[in-house]
């Protein structure tokens, strides 16, 4: 009896998968790139326009809606304790160039459906329930990963460095971008964004795999630690026809190189989980009769185990170095952008998580995630749990990107029955 301050678990769950998947369509219309890629950066107006979207859904759901400084947005349902930690879920819009329509999507619009489907059932929370949309979860115009969730953990670096030097790739200032998009009105410092912690008794993500396993639900036991390193090199360019070869010191030779170290060191970890890429590989001038002058390289590397990772920074830096010298260029920049540690998942939650599954008939399966999520940074202040559905062959980060809206649902459910018994608790 709900009045009576004890609340009995939902058992009818329905998801309106409908009006979800015509959702995912509808948001992934808000794109700088055709379908079906989507393209969705961080304050631009498509994302503006997104958010104007997710805000409505929320007020639609009963949700009272507030933005930080910086546009994280949070949707709270009040639960009959509301004085209690509350239980938050949530994910990202924002969409990396040519990408797909599910990436972080799932998880926020989902995370609106699974309340939907707990009031559609009568539960009723003792903890509040919150959605959170974070302000930006993708590095792309700013190369910082997970934003929004980096500041809510407390970032002070970070918050440091949007107000004083952070600018995209035109040269555009973080806060000059954020006002433009209606945030950071009269914030003189970054710290109001900052969240206790304790501030929530526990945070759930619901996501897609980005991988290639799960035929069913995955229950993510840890999150692999995510770097990457900003790299440039200096030489003295010139003409492609004129400059004989003994005299040439071709920076864009020593970039080409550099890629090739990050592979060899990845691969010489001894480990099937150390990954490296080089996303990012800019010829400066870029005319092809121009010897390359100034190439800018951009690498991400992670592993599940950081030391190993740190071991393959240490050698990338390295090679650079050597590189440089033997190619008798100088090496103007190598910076570590981020070396963040990995996070493990909360037991409690996984164990709500895996008896929802079995309460709901369906199978998981215990994974690692090798994808980075904001639940990576909401693991420092909250005990933190990521629930995958399976994507189609695993593709994401590009238009491909595909999930069906059965699996979508079952994940659906299986968070609202999640979220229900952590209110609860
Ligand atoms: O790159 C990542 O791991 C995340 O999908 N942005
Ligand atoms: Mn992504
Ligand atoms: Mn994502
Ligand atoms: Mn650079």
């Amino acid at each position: 009896n709900p009045f009576d301050g004890s609340s009995s678990l939902p058992t009818s769950l329905s998801v309106d998968g409908d009006s979800l998947q015509r959702q995912i369509d509808e948001l992934s219309t808000f794109s700088d790139t055709p379908a079906p890629s989507v393209t969705r950066i961080l304050y631009s107006e498509k994302d503006v326009l997104a958010r104007r979207y997710i805000k409505n859904l929320m007020g639609l759901s009963g949700l009272s809606v507030r933005e930080d400084a910086v546009g994280n947005i949070f949707g709270r349902w009040d639960g009959y304790e509301p004085g209690l930690p509350a239980v938050a879920t949530g994910s990202h819009i924002d969409a990396i160039p040519y990408s797909g329509k599910y990436d972080g999507v799932v998880g926020v619009l989902g995370a609106i459906e699974a309340i939907n489907v707990l009031k559609r059932s009568g539960f009723r929370p003792k903890r509040s329930l919150e959605v959170i949309l974070f302000t930006s979860e993708e590095p792309t115009r700013f190369g910082i990963s997970c934003l929004g969730s980096r500041l809510l953990a407390g970032s002070v670096t970070l918050a440091e460095a949007l107000k004083k030097t952070t600018v995209d790739g035109q040269n555009i200032s973080f806060v000059d971008a954020a006002r433009l998009a209606g945030y950071m009105k009269d914030e003189d410092d970054l710290s109001s964004v900052f969240l206790n912690s304790g501030s929530y008794s526990a945070f759930l993500e619901l996501h897609i795999e980005q991988g290639p396993i799960l035929e069913a639900e995955g229950i993510v036991t840890a999150i692999a630690a995510p770097a990457s390193i900003k790299v440039d090199f200096e030489g003295n360019g010139g003409h492609a026809g004129a400059v004989l070869m003994p005299n040439r010191n071709d920076a864009g030779l020593a970039a080409a190189e550099l890629a090739l170290a990050v592979e060899k060191h990845v691969l010489d970890s001894g480990s099937i989980d150390t990954v490296g890429t080089v996303g990012i590989l800019e010829l400066h001038p870029g005319a092809i009769n121009s010897i390359p002058s100034k190439p800018h390289l951009e690498i991400d590397t992670r592993d599940i185990d950081e030391k190993r990772r740190n071991e393959v920074i240490e050698k990338i830096h390295q090679s650079a170095v050597a590189i440089a010298t033997k190619r008798s260029v100088s090496l103007s920049e190598f910076r570590i952008v981020n070396q963040d540690p990995p996070a493990l998942s909360d037991k409690s939650i996984i164990k709500a998580m895996e008896d929802a599954t079995k309460e709901l008939n369906l199978t998981h399966k215990s994974m690692i995630s090798r994808a980075y999520h904001d639940s990576l940074f909401m693991a420092r202040i909250s005990p933190m749990g990521m629930l995958f559905i399976p994507c189609y062959k695993g593709y994401s980060h590009k238009p491909e990107e595909y999930s069906s809206s059965q699996d979508i649902a079952n994940g659906v459910k299986v968070l609202a029955l999640t979220l229900a018994k952590l209110s609860l608790y």
